[in-house]
């Protein structure tokens, strides 16, 4: 048994190599839902759905988001539709805190559909429209990610780190702004203070996600602050982590990140970005799988090998790194 903890790209891209590793029957995928946005009244949770793309084979692999040969004609209409009527562009914050259902709508991170600020797939809302509805219907977020899972035919056992809203909340020199707002809106331009994990305190991680980190973890080579951060920030997260063998794969070489906002996100957040930051950030982890150019010295067992992973060749290579770095922590 396993358990991967995912944000968005670089651990679905390890999972990519991964089965030929693991046995995805043995396999659990603990998702981040920190990046999750309610817009349009639509439930959309960027990093499950990413191994849900993933795990039915219909990722679009350029981009590491959305379904492949997805059109666009819903949310070009309502950005024609939003400027014939002379509506502003940009994310719009909705303010209630209105209860739907068994949805727990929490209002930072709700936005309106003017103008849709993210670009939604037509096929890709058809899983949110889903999702919201059987939500709406009374299910918890755990049963739908199921129910979604056995749609795509996924082979792993996907599921969300908390049923309960979490919003990562970036606190920018131009105030503070959901991360969707900040990464796709703003293009992660503004300086960053800080960054918040709202609504965690309030939030338990799932009891799927508890008995789950009983395993052997891998923490992918995902964003430490914005995809790990707020699962760390769940009530019982670190201290199970303590308990079980963690290898982390680190998603720098050296002081070089691969992808995304992560550089930025760890220095205002206190930690060096780099793959010392990544362990600092990560006392828990009994093992790292670096790159081979990669010389930080951890004074923790490390595996070398070429972390850049553009193919599934790669991935399985770096899979195998991880095989190796949990044999030197002494579990097969
Ligand atoms: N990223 C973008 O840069 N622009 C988008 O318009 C966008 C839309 C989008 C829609 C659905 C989805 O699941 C992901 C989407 N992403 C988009 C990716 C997302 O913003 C982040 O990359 C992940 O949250 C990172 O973990
Ligand atoms: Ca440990």
């Amino acid at each position: 048994m396993v358990t991967f903890l995912a944000g968005g790209t670089g651990t679905p891209k390890l999972l990519d190599g991964a089965s030929a590793v693991f046995d995805p029957a043995d396999t659990t995928v603990v998702g981040n839902t920190g990046d999750d946005v309610e817009l349009g009244g639509l439930l959309i949770c960027p990093d499950v759905d990413t191994v849900l793309f993933h795990g039915g084979g219909v990722l679009d692999t350029d981009r590491w988001w959305g379904i492949e040969d997805d059109t666009t004609e819903t949310n070009a209409e309502l950005h024609r539709l939003a400027d014939a009527a002379g509506l502003a562009d940009g994310p719009r914050y909705l303010d209630d805190e209105t209860q739907v259902g068994g949805r727990n709508i929490a209002r930072w991170r709700r936005f309106s559909g003017v103008a849709e600020f993210m670009e939604i797939g037509d096929k890709d809302r058809a899983v949110h429209l889903t999702r919201t509805s059987l939500l709406d219907e009374g299910n918890s977020l755990t049963e739908v990610t199921r129910t979604l899972g056995d749609a795509f035919g996924l082979s792993v056992d996907l599921v969300p780190m908390s049923d309960d809203p979490v919003a990562s909340i970036v606190h920018t020199d131009e105030g503070e702004m959901h991360f969707q707002e900040f990464w796709v809106a703003e293009r992660a331009a503004p300086a960053v203070d800080d960054v918040e994990f709202r609504g965690a305190e309030d939030a338990e991680a799932t009891s799927e996600t508890l008995s789950a980190l009983t395993d052997p973890v891998v923490v992918g080579p995902s964003n430490p602050v914005t995809s790990i951060g707020p699962m760390l920030a769940l009530d019982g997260v670190e201290e199970a982590l303590n308990e079980t063998p963690v290898v982390a794969v680190s998603p720098f070489v050296e002081d070089e990140v691969f992808s995304g906002p992560a550089a930025k996100l760890m220095e205002a957040t206190g930690y060096e970005a780099s793959t010392a930051g990544v362990a600092d950030a990560y006392p828990f982890a009994d093992a790292f799988v670096l790159d081979d150019g990669d010389g930080t010295d951890l004074n923790r067992p490390t595996v070398q090998t070429d972390t850049k992973m553009d193919s599934r060749a790669d991935a399985e290579r770096v899979a195998r790194a991880v095989r190796e770095a949990f044999a030197e922590v002494e579990v097969a």
